[in-house]
């Protein structure tokens, strides 16, 4: 399940209330108040340093990428592009680790997303994670990761 991070009021949450309404994805939240300076709390700027709403997690670690949630998956990829630093760094590697037996069009799909964001990130822990994946990855991995290069 997804879990948002939100305000009523504040319409960079309303905007992600939309698109998961118009996409039929279930969410549980977590409403804070701005104006009691909830969103500054060392507990939410632990997983927010920006101490900004709203914050969608879980959408990589808990979804199910092989099953019903792998276009939003997908589509939350694209989005981690964006992120610049090692945040999401454990997770996209744990996604591209993943196998599924007869989904091998998915599996390809995850995993070309998982190392396209990892080579957007850029930092010293993607590419390391991008190096790793070429030496012990699966075999699918591997050859994605020589037909990309490892990002340097
Ligand atoms: N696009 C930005 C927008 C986030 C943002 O600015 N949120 C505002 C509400 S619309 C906020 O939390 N403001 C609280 C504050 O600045 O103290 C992001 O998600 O990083």
């Amino acid at each position: 399940m997804l879990e948002l991070y939100h305000n009523n009021v504040s319409v960079c949450a309303q905007k992600v209330r939309i698109v998961l309404a118009e996409k039929n994805v279930p969410w549980t939240g977590h409403h804070l108040s701005l104006a009691r300076g909830e969103h500054l709390t060392a507990e939410f700027k632990a997983m927010n340093p920006r101490g900004v709403v709203p914050v969608l997690v879980r959408i990589v670690e808990e979804s199910e990428p092989f099953g019903p949630d792998h276009a939003i998956v997908l589509e939350a990829l694209g989005a981690l592009t964006q992120v610049g630093d090692d945040q999401a760094v454990p997770a996209l590697t744990t996604l591209m680790r993943r196998k599924k037996l007869f989904a091998r069009k998915k599996a390809r799909a995850l995993k070309e997303g998982s190392l396209a964001a990892l080579r957007s990130i850029k930092t010293a822990g993607a590419q390391r994670a991008i190096e790793e994946a070429g030496r012990t990855g699966d075999r699918m991995l591997k050859k994605l990761v020589r037909e990309t290069g490892a990002g340097t």
